[in-house]
């Protein structure tokens, strides 16, 4: 008879999005994605400081079969240039294996685009829901002057594949714009 696994429990600091036993803490700053981003004098400008992009604190690691992963991750608020601070951005190797987010503090937005070109952009604000369908690679994007903080739930078998975003980026990208954030065309993703 297999092992009976014992339910596990967390809390998450919904102000500051982090779970106080995480089982594991993923953390980005500006020199472990400097290529991510446009403007890169305002890279070179800021790589010295090396701010802090966005943690992930993996609050359930899919043990005993349960099939899931957990976590919340905190996106700074801040700028490169006028390019908002936004995680890497990753499509899924199993590419059916979905995702749903819950937005538990802050302003931003997530974008998502399929491996065609197809794009979608939803606002990020406390209490939105986001369901991200398999196929649809994802990036989230802080646009407020707050912490973002959301609550993500993948599949345990999906897997993170950054290649096609670090190699092309995303179609559109995030930046501040007179009358608030403004979605840019990237330049080196038509190009291609
Ligand atoms: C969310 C989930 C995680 C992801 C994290 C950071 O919490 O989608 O799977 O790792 O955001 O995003 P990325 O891996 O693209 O840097
Ligand atoms: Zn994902």
């Amino acid at each position: 008879m297999s092992e009976v696994v014992l339910p596990a429990l967390n809390m998450v600091d919904l102000a500051g999005g982090v779970a106080p036993a995480p089982v594991r803490i993923v953390e980005r700053r500006l020199a472990d994605m400097a290529h991510y981003y446009q403007d890169q004098d305002a890279v070179a400008a800021l790589l010295e400081e090396n701010p802090f992009i966005y943690r992930t604190y993996i609050s359930h690691d899919p043990v005993g079969g349960c099939g899931l992963f957990a976590g919340t991750t905190v996106i700074e608020p801040g700028r490169v240039g006028d390019e908002f601070f936004m995680t890497k951005g990753h499509h899924h190797v199993k590419e059916e294996a979905p995702e749903v987010y819950l937005t538990l503090r802050g302003q931003g937005r997530l974008v998502m685009q399929t491996r065609a070109g197809d794009v979608e952009i939803q606002a990020m604000a406390p209490g939105s829901i986001h369901h991200i369908p398999g196929v649809w690679g994802h990036r989230t994007v802080n646009t407020g002057d707050e912490p973002l903080v959301f609550f993500a739930v993948w599949p345990a078998d999906a897997g993170h594949d950054y290649a096609a975003v670090e190699q092309k980026g995303f179609r559109q990208l995030m930046f501040a714009g007179a009358d608030g954030p403004a979605v840019v065309a990237n330049p080196a993703y038509e190009g291609m």
